[in-house]
């Protein structure tokens, strides 16, 4: 669809992949071409399911959006293929907890291939198979994902300019339970979602939307909106006092970071020899979860909830679709019952007709599981974890309060592996995408170079996650990282351990970082 015709070139070439030297002049639109555009979609739209009034990317998708600009309508059979009329391969594939692929709506335009493979996550779970008519996206043997490698990052739902591979849908199940109204609903924020789910609705991208968001998640019905940048900070003060414990007793060294589960899976499924050095303690969303079932909040709640007998439905949004995986881990004990990705909670805020944009800005967090510092909202950035941890780690190591708050060394979305030396602590590292997290681990030197190591699967951090808005904004990861720091920047408390609900969760039922307590409601294992 995005030929184009390069003088000298004896057919046209496509604008994805070709690079443009200097001197080429390039015609994007003429008869020729929109006679080849044609043809195209004649043949896409031949194969493709007339199923769009329930497809999960109504609305968001290229093909669409290419019919109905060119109104090309009439040439979409009236009964299309469906996938029951498909080969095999055709067939639905749900086995994976996060990703669902459907290639009766493939357009084969390669994009997943692409993502999964060396240009970008190094993956490569899924490639081309055939020529021709036949070609098609397959995983290696043919396998249905769940049985794959695939680490649940998410990328290729990000790239997919059609429906045939999305995220595994929970909306419909939570919108479902919300309009019930027979549960107590709960509903949790990652730091990445408030900063991307303003392009949904056509705002500026980088655009904070905190105060809209928690509006609209209370005009969707859910009863307690909190943040998930409580447990955050409440990460920082296990995994911190975890980090210092090991340095202290030399053991498991380097602590790796655990709250991406698209890179915790990735060690469980290439390096399990490298389970050790993952850090036990959990993510924050599971952590959230885990202190609103059984913990704090449902002390608060009284009744049923404190004793144990009842639950509430505990719901988290985040720009992951790996999150989705996590939930459903063995040693999670159900703390997070549905995962939305940003994309799903922005089809059900237009499915439901709230006009995001016009929301009031004024939504406030519900307390205690809402207050959160500036290092827990960085936690959405590629660094952000360490950052925070090297914050509060020189602080519990009685270092110079004067050491900077910002290390520059460790921000940035761009691929690869930032380092730096934190006085009192050691070397870190970042490995931004679980390409350069490969790389890395090739060579032994790891082993002695670094006391702590952060790995995000996704190149920026969570703000690049698979679940965030699909955008064609070259620049979005820097817009969406400048505003995760500017939130930073201007918050009143910038150190996790200066929370005061982490404080008290502390001073009234969990006593210390790493205590029993802690560990039985914070903590997990990992399965080799
Ligand atoms: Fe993230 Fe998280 S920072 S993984 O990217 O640690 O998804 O945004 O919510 O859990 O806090 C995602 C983002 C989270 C968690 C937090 C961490
Ligand atoms: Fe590849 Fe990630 Fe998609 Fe799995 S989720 S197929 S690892 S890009």
């Amino acid at each position: 669809m995005c030929l184009v015709e390069i003088d000298g070139a004896d057919r046209p070439q496509p604008a994805c992949r070709t690079l443009a030297r200097d001197g080429d002049v390039v015609t994007t639109d003429s008869n020729a071409l929109q006679a080849f555009r044609l043809a195209d979609a004649q043949w896409l739209l031949a194969r493709h399911p007339n199923d769009c009034m329930r497809c999960e990317v109504n609305g968001a998708c290229q093909l669409q959006r290419l019919v109905s600009e060119n109104q090309w309508d009439e040439f979409w059979p009236k009964v299309p293929a469906g996938p029951a009329d498909g080969p095999d391969t055709m067939a639905s594939d749900h086995t994976s907890p996060s990703i669902w692929r459907d290639l009766s709506k493939c357009i084969e335009c390669g994009l997943c291939a692409e993502v999964c493979g060396d240009a970008v996550q190094d993956q490569n779970v899924i490639g081309f198979a055939q020529r021709g008519f036949d070609r098609h996206p397959v995983t290696v043997f043919d396998q249905p994902l769940g049985r794959t490698k695939c680490i649940s990052c998410g990328q290729c739902t990000l790239v997919c300019p059609v429906g045939a591979l999305i995220e595994a849908p929970h909306w419909h199940e939570v919108l479902r339970t919300l309009d019930g109204h027979r549960r107590v609903s709960v509903v949790q924020v990652a730091p990445a979602t408030r900063v991307a789910i303003s392009e949904e609705f056509g705002l500026a991208p980088g655009t904070v939307s905190t105060g809209r968001l928690i509006n609209a998640l209370r005009a969707l019905g859910f009863d307690f909106v909190f943040d998930t940048n409580f447990a955050a900070d409440l990460t920082i003060m296990e995994e911190g006092s975890e980090l210092l414990a090991r340095i202290r007793g030399g053991k498991d060294l380097p602590l790796f970071t655990s709250c991406c589960p698209g890179w915790v899976n990735w060690v469980e499924l290439n390096r399990p020899d490298l389970l050790p050095h993952l850090s036990t303690t959990k993510s924050p969303q599971q952590m959230h979860g885990a202190i609103a079932k059984r913990g704090m909040f449902a002390r608060a709640l009284g009744g049923d909830f404190a004793s144990g007998t009842a639950e509430p439905y505990v719901v988290s949004v985040m720009p992951c679709t790996a999150k989705k995986d996590e939930a459903q881990r063995p040693g999670m004990s159900g703390d997070v019952d549905h995962v939305l990705t940003t994309r799903e909670l922005a089809r059900m805020i237009r499915t439901r007709g709230i006009a995001f944009g016009a929301l009031p800005e004024d939504g406030a967090f519900d307390s205690p599981l809402g207050e959160s510092t500036g290092a827990a909202q960085i936690f959405g950035a590629s660094g952000g974890v360490m950052e925070a941890m090297v914050r509060t780690a020189t602080h519990l190591q009685g270092a110079d309060e004067s050491l900077p708050l910002e290390w520059e060394a460790l921000r940035g979305v761009r691929r690869g592996v930032k380092t730096a030396t934190i006085p009192g602590v050691g070397t870190v590292a970042v490995c931004n995408g679980i390409a350069a997290a490969q790389r890395l681990l090739e060579e032994d030197t790891w082993r002695d170079e670094f006391v702590a190591i952060e790995v995000m699967a996704c190149v920026g951090g969570c703000l690049g996650g698979g679940g965030e808005p699909k955008s064609l904004d070259p620049h979005i990861l820097e817009k969406r990282a400048r505003s995760i720091y500017a939130v930073d920047a201007q918050a009143p408390r910038r150190r996790s351990h200066e929370n005061t609900d982490v404080q008290t969760l502390y001073a009234t039922e969990l006593g210390a970082p790493n205590s029993p307590a802690a560990h039985q409601l914070l903590h997990t294992r990992y399965a080799a």
